[in-house]
């Protein structure tokens, strides 16, 4: 009994440390869309952090055609990161983007493919590529290559939520597809840090 007492002890001093030692929080908040009629779909992420470089992921994100939709609608990654687009619909479907971040020697034919193949591509620039299928023009879909490991993108209420961020002082950026970019400041010290940020049309 005593002895189970003194280990008790020893794992909440433990604990405490580690918890100390956890130099790291969440930023979450809501995105209000002035003048815009869903908050829904916009991203949100940590700009650039001076002196920083992020590696990208090993494991690739996916982009899936499905229902004759981009799913999901915006993808956001990392800079450097593979995208693997999918075909999960009987018909044949094209992705292309006309340019990235508006340039236009971006532009990428990745070409047409039937259900159940996939193409490949490592976005290693920053910007937003916005995707097309050459099949069916009603399809549109958006890759949003980010310079940070931390983003999100909001839910139908404008709601987000970007974990995992180390301590420090940062600059939060928005893209969504109507509204303007938006920027905020944000400090994250040893918790959760709740912003709310207005993006306008
Ligand atoms: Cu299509």
């Amino acid at each position: 009994m005593k002895k189970n007492l003194h280990q008790v002890i020893a794992l909440s001093f433990l604990l405490l440390s580690f918890g100390a030692l956890a130099f790291a929080g969440e930023i979450k908040g809501k995105v209000t869309g002035h003048g815009m009629r869903s908050a829904e779909n916009i991203t949100v992420y940590v700009d650039a952090i001076p002196g920083k470089t992020f590696d990208a992921p090993s494991k690739p994100a996916v982009a899936d055609q499905k229902h004759m939709t981009f799913v999901p609608h915006v993808l956001v990654i990392l800079k450097g990161t593979t995208v693997q687009f999918l075909n999960s619909d009987p018909v044949g479907h094209n992705v292309y983007w006309p340019s990235i971040d508006r340039n236009k020697k971006l532009a990428h034919n990745m070409g047409t493919w039937p259900q159940g193949q996939q193409k490949s591509f490592t976005f290693n620039d920053l910007g937003v590529a916005p995707l097309l299928c050459n099949v069916h023009p009603e399809m549109s879909g958006y890759v949003v290559v980010v310079p940070t490991p931390y983003f999100a993108v909001t839910d139908k209420d404008g709601n987000f939520e970007i974990k995992d961020v180390p301590d420090g002082s940062y600059t939060l950026k928005t893209w969504s597809e109507v509204g303007k970019p938006a920027s905020q400041a944000v400090s994250v010290s040893g918790g959760s840090a709740t912003v709310d940020i207005t993006v306008t049309k």
